[in-house]
């Protein structure tokens, strides 16, 4: 085996790469070393399609507008059973697998847990036998590359498609047209049918590029479909004859620049064109694709719905329900009524964020200008829509106005929320407090006129990625405890509970966590100068930077815990690493002055001889997958502290308290089915409740109470715009911290107290040892249900009605 992988990887450096192995860098070994896998997946890949064609197996299309991946090679091996022998056959050639490892540039097609979602379903669906296709965007630029300057985030272009990808196959014969603008013929048929033609003013060509998803234990490999935007004609001949060069390619340019790079606001649409004509184009190459495969295999479109589910990964998709109509109704001249009820059979729909301002809404004219015919459609499926919802509710006008896909008031809008949730047949919420919330707030209405359609989905992670490959130190422990059969049941990880007070087993659980601390610290004096104490408490925070996901909070917490031990610094204090790291949306103002903030405290705190090795802040720039895969198995504690009610689920949450984390969070997303599972005693609990922070917001409280009650948070506010930490720039924090003064919109104020308290809890539970790694123990044995793999099968079962055994 060994032998054989050495001279596959020889064979790929030579003959592909063309290097001489005596000259090849790294990045040679990374390209040889994934053609080479890539040849193992292509082959289980063909198989897959011949089986599925012949069998007639449902296929799962799951259209994102991102796909967080990170790096693949281990992936990759490890999924194919080759890393070991790929390892060694390196060895063998005087490589070292982990430099070749950290050559792959990562895909970081996503911003954050919604696109991260999308890889770690992909994974597991692969896993499965679920015959799935993911479709979305190839941008030649994923999330920027974030630099801290002078503690201020700067943002430079992402390229890891510079040098292209080893991973992906070009198909030349997958190309769709895509139109956009022009105009809609209505004419009627002898037979007495209006019919319309949709006469797009400018048609781009989507050109397909496919990627393996390989399952564990290579069970299935399923493609990753990802489009890039191609001019129909790369120059414009008459232009170029006339030497008006830019000219002659500026089609060229306004085409591609569909493709271009992907939109860094996590949470917020951008409202610009360039997005939507994003959502079509890959919508539109996307449903072509899937109805002419149907077609080829079972000729009529009416079986659709039995071998085909589309899920849309939040509503940047949802253009997709018009869309499907549209070539049903124009292209294969279906009457509407059969149109309509293939779609709506064929759709399901995921929500991922209840905050009003991330609801995703087109004004009229954008949409026409560039989409009439879908506009025409969409007005069609709302007259239906509504007239039913005024039987149903014949008294109640503003039912009619909230369930509208239309936003009459100011500015007439398409809310792609109501679009997506009127043509899917199951629409899920992603945790049971978000689901629920999902019934009672902004799907109230709609939940009334259709009460059947809304379901749960508890999000999951892949184990694989998050615990088997970044955690191979625990994995071992795992294996042994548990049995083998752990990297195939996770459930049997429940065993471990039993262990829990083992004496030898926690001093196992606490030397690996040890090692990946040391790892961990070494990244962070790399990356940052700061040199921190292993043996310390790792406090992590890593996330999109959020006022909702509260990192104020833990600085504001942090200038507090500052100032008490300076004050009292022979006290028996709990030495504490806190590590932060995420990005910030370009144009989020906010976000980026707390980025400042941490690393101001950083600063004023690290360089502080009173606090010695008692407290040290670490801001780690350029958050992504491959440094979460280095953070996570190191961390103590998981930061989990949004406002109650707004996180939807969060999945970190779940990879850190799968590494033995214990979680310190509210009760929010999927920190309570965390709780549920790891018990009370074993997670740190703070802060306001769903309800009493909807109670606050009915009732204008704002934060002057808080801080009138709380002289220790009226001190932190005031040292930090009091520029206690900005003494270069004394009023800096000013404005940032008047916000939570006024409104605090997001509760800041009012869960201070009971999170310092809580961290105080902590504190007192990590200096007693042995609780500690108990409470550690039993997190991880209670993870299993957050696997990926759970999550998938209940799509499977409940809403795409796949077979899956799992
Ligand atoms: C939730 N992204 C997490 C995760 O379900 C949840 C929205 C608009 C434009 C661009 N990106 C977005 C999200 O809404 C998103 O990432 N949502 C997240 O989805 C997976 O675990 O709580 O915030």
């Amino acid at each position: 085996m060994v032998s054989e992988a050495k001279s596959a990887i020889i064979s790929k450096m030579t003959l592909s790469v063309g290097k001489d192995p005596a000259f090849a860098t790294d990045y040679d070994w990374f390209l040889a070393c994934a053609l080479a896998a890539r040849d193992r997946a292509t082959l289980r890949f063909l198989e897959g399609k011949r089986v599925t064609a012949s069998d007639g197996k449902k296929r799962v299309y799951y259209l994102s507008l991102e796909f967080l991946i990170g790096r693949q090679l281990t992936d990759v091996l490890s999924n194919l059973s080759l890393l070991d022998v790929f390892r060694a056959a390196l060895e063998d050639l005087g490589v070292d697998y982990e430099r070749v490892r950290s050559a792959e540039p990562d895909a970081a097609l996503g911003n954050g847990g919604l696109g991260r979602l999308a890889a770690c379903f992909m994974e597991s669906m692969a896993t499965l036998g679920i015959p799935a296709y993911g479709y979305g965007i190839r941008y030649d630029h994923g999330l920027f590359r974030q630099v801290i300057y002078d503690g201020w985030q700067e943002e430079y272009p992402e390229d890891w498609l510079s040098f292209g990808t080893p991973w992906e196959f070009l198909r030349t014969d997958v190309v769709f047209n895509v139109g956009f603008g022009g105009s809609v013929e209505t004419y009627v048929t002898p037979a007495g049918i209006t019919r319309y033609t949709w006469h797009p003013g400018e048609v781009v060509h989507a050109v397909s590029y496919d990627t393996p998803m390989v399952g564990w234990r290579g069970r299935s490999v399923n493609p990753l479909r990802l489009w890039s935007a191609r001019a129909v004609d790369p120059l414009r001949l008459e232009l170029f004859n006339r030497g008006d060069f830019a000219g002659a390619s500026s089609d060229q340019a306004r085409a591609e620049a569909i493709s271009k790079f992907l939109y860094p606001s996590d949470e917020t649409p951008s409202g610009q064109e360039l997005r939507l004509r994003q959502e079509y184009f890959f919508v539109s190459a996307s449903l072509q694709d899937l109805l002419s495969r149907h077609r080829r295999i079972y000729g009529d479109l009416h079986s659709l719905p039995e071998r085909a589910a589309i899920q849309l990964n939040d509503t940047h998709p949802a253009v997709a329900i018009a869309e499907m109509m549209r070539l049903l109704l124009d292209e294969h001249g279906l009457p509407w009524n059969e149109a309509w009820a293939i779609t709506s059979a064929t759709f399901s729909y995921t929500n991922h964020t209840l905050l009003p301002e991330a609801l995703e809404t087109w004004p009229l004219a954008v949409f026409e200008r560039l989409l009439p015919r879908h506009l025409q459609i969409i007005y069609f499926i709302n007259n239906l829509h509504l007239e039913a919802a005024k039987k149903a509710f014949p008294e109640e006008p503003e039912l009619l106005r909230s369930v509208s896909i239309i936003d009459e008031r100011d500015g007439r809008k398409v809310r792609m929320g109501q679009l997506a949730f009127v043509g899917s047949h199951a629409i899920n919420g992603v945790s049971a407090l978000h689901t629920d919330l999902m019934r009672k707030t902004t799907f109230r209405d709609l939940n009334r006129i259709y009460p059947d359609r809304i379901q749960n989905k508890t999000n999951g992670i892949t184990f694989r990625r998050w615990l088997h490959q970044s955690n191979p130190g625990l994995t071992a422990i795992l294996k042994e405890v548990c049995g083998a059969e752990v990297v195939d049941n996770p459930e049997v990880i429940e065993r471990l509970a039993a262990h829990a007070g083992d004496s030898a087993l926690q001093d196992r659980i606490r030397a690996v966590k040890l090692a990946n601390k040391t790892a961990l610290a070494k990244v962070i004096a790399e990356r940052t100068g700061v040199r921190v104490d292993p043996a310390a408490l790792f406090d992590v925070q890593i996330k999109r930077m959020h006022e909702y996901k509260r990192q104020l909070l833990n600085l504001l917490e942090t200038a507090a815990l500052y100032d008490a031990i300076r004050a009292n610094p022979d006290a028996d204090w709990t030495p504490r690493v806190k590590i932060m790291a995420g990005k910030a949306a370009a144009s989020y103002v906010n976000a980026k002055f707390i980025i400042k903030l941490a690393n101001d405290i950083a600063q004023v705190v690290n360089n502080d001889p009173a606090v010695r090795d008692l407290l040290k802040v670490v801001f780690l720039p350029n958050y992504n997958v491959s440094l979460a895969e280095v953070i996570i198995p190191a961390a103590d504690l998981s930061e989990q502290i949004s406002t109650a009610g707004m996180e939807a689920s969060g999945t970190g949450n779940m990879k850190l308290a799968l590494n033995g984390a214990l979680t310190i969070g509210t009760l929010d997303g999927a920190n309570i089915e965390i709780r549920d599972n790891v018990g009370n005693d074993n997670i740190f609990i703070f802060g306001l409740t769903t309800d009493e922070v909807s109670y606050r917001r009915e009732r204008g409280i704002t934060a002057g109470q808080a801080i009138a009650a709380s002289p220790m948070l009226a001190g932190v506010l005031n040292a930090v715009s009091g520029g206690r930490f900005s003494p270069d720039d004394p009023g800096r924090f000013v404005q940032l911290i008047d916000g939570l003064r006024g409104a605090d919109r997001y509760m800041v104020t009012d869960d201070f107290d009971s999170y310092y308290a809580a961290q105080r809890r902590v504190d007192a539970c990590w200096n007693s040892g042995e609780p500690w790694t108990r409470s550690a123990i039993i997190n991880i044995a209670n993870m299993a249900w957050f696997s990926s793999d759970r999550t998938i099968a209940e799509y499977a079962r409940e809403i795409w009605n796949v077979p899956v055994d799992l």
